[in-house]
């Protein structure tokens, strides 16, 4: 239990998008989970038809309290179309606040109060573990490494100057969303998460971390594929070489 909850009413209203795609064992509890930790916050279960089921237990879920919600989509298209299409489904119902959270509890509700806390400053906070604090529970050593080496090479390949790129526990400012060019997203596994800080970055907007406990799934699968790694790989390479040349060239950054 947590004792003098904090408002988060001076932030405006606050969505969290949870995308599921065959989170069954998993969407209870983390829909409970976020509404015990910060119960003044909504909460969007953005589904890809999952087969198993989980988003009739989401509607079920929306059904008994109002504080949920169900976007529900027509089949599985990747992390990214799923978190683009709950951010302009928040933006026109009105939030002022969107957040991005894993269902497998992967992203703690219970810190949720620190990610939007350190929003008050900045318009779009990360969850990081790749700062002092930040740690990361259950990863066989070459998950650990995939990562780091991930979000280093985005580091040094975009010259973005954030710890953890490819982290999805996120605060985003509408403002933010607006600004850094939502329709032109074409990202759709981890490099979504890349894609979507460099360009808060050249924007112009204010990027903040906040240490994280990351605890890797109990229940359920990863859906991670090589394919997703193939995908950031390219990507990440790709909008690296193009910036430097157009640096080169004096094109526009
Ligand atoms: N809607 C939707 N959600 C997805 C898709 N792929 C992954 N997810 C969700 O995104 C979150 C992170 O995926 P996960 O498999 O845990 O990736 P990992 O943590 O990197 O191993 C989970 O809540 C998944 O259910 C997808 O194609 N569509
Ligand atoms: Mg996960």
């Amino acid at each position: 239990m947590t004792v003098n909850q904090q408002s988060f009413a001076d932030l405006g209203r606050v969505l969290v998008i949870i995308p599921t795609y065959n989170e069954v064992e998993n969407v209870e509890r983390i829909v409970g989970r976020v509404r015990a930790a910060v119960p003044e916050v909504h909460i969007l279960v953005a589904d890809d038809n999952s087969p198993d089921g989980t988003g009739e237990l989401a509607d079920k879920l929306a059904a008994e309290d109002s504080h949920v919600r169900v976007l529900h989509r027509k089949g599985k298209e990747g992390l990214g179309a799923a978190y683009l299409a709950g951010f302009r489904w928040g933006i026109d119902e009105g939030y002022d606040v969107l957040v991005e959270m894993d269902a497998d509890g992967s992203h703690r509700p219970e810190e949720l109060e620190r990610l939007l806390t350190a929003l008050r400053g900045a318009d779009l906070v990360l969850g990081s573990r790749w700062v002092p604090g930040g740690r990361v529970v259950n990863w066989p050593k070459s998950r650990l490494l995939l990562s780091r080496a991930g979000s280093t090479y985005s580091r040094l390949m975009l010259g973005v100057p954030i710890r953890d790129v490819t982290g999805g526990y996120r605060a985003f400012r509408k403002e933010t969303l607006l600004g850094l060019g939502m329709d032109e997203v074409a990202s759709a596994g981890y490099c979504f998460q890349v894609d979507l800080a460099w360009r808060t970055v050249k924007a112009g907007f204010k990027v903040a971390e906040v240490p994280i406990t990351f605890v890797e799934r109990e229940l359920g699968a990863s859906k991670m594929s090589r394919n997703i790694v193939v995908e950031a790989l390219w990507r990440v390479t790709s909008w690296g070489v193009a910036d430097r040349f157009a640096r080169l060239t004096g094109g526009k950054r």
